[in-house]
């Protein structure tokens, strides 16, 4: 009677251990698998820099004449965001002009000064 308990508890101390291992496992693998996912986040991070890095782009601000509201501001900055080669673009209502930021081997200076004089206002290189 005695003895059947004792093995009782050595059986199930046993069952603890492959439980403790078993968990021990699915731990190692789950800290494998995401230091994996960080090394391969990482490489992407560097991957996406180096692009951005190749493209050489420059700035360029535009004296603009002629807007009459934010709401000129902004169909300008929402054209220029659609004109190719442009990076980014800020119009300034207040400040009459416009920031742009465009890559030099898809557009020029000129053209995006083309683009905001399409509209009908009136723009010039400013610096
Ligand atoms: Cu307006």
């Amino acid at each position: 009677m005695i003895e059947q308990e004792q093995n009782g508890t050595g059986a199930r101390k046993r069952g603890a251990n492959r439980g403790a291992i078993a968990m021990a496992a699915v731990l190692t693998l789950a800290v494998v698998a995401g230091a994996s996912a960080l090394i391969v986040r990482a490489q992407r991070t560097t991957d996406a820099a180096a692009a951005t890095a190749a493209v050489k782009t420059e700035r360029v601000v535009i004296a603009i004449e002629g807007m009459h509201c934010g709401g000129c501001a902004s169909g300008i900055k929402a054209m220029l965001k659609r004109t190719p080669g442009v990076v980014s673009a800020e119009v300034s209502y207040e400040a009459g002009e416009a920031n742009v930021e465009y890559d030099s081997a898809n557009t020029s200076r000129e053209k995006i000064v083309e683009a905001i004089t399409s509209m009908g206002y009136k723009a010039s290189v400013k610096a």
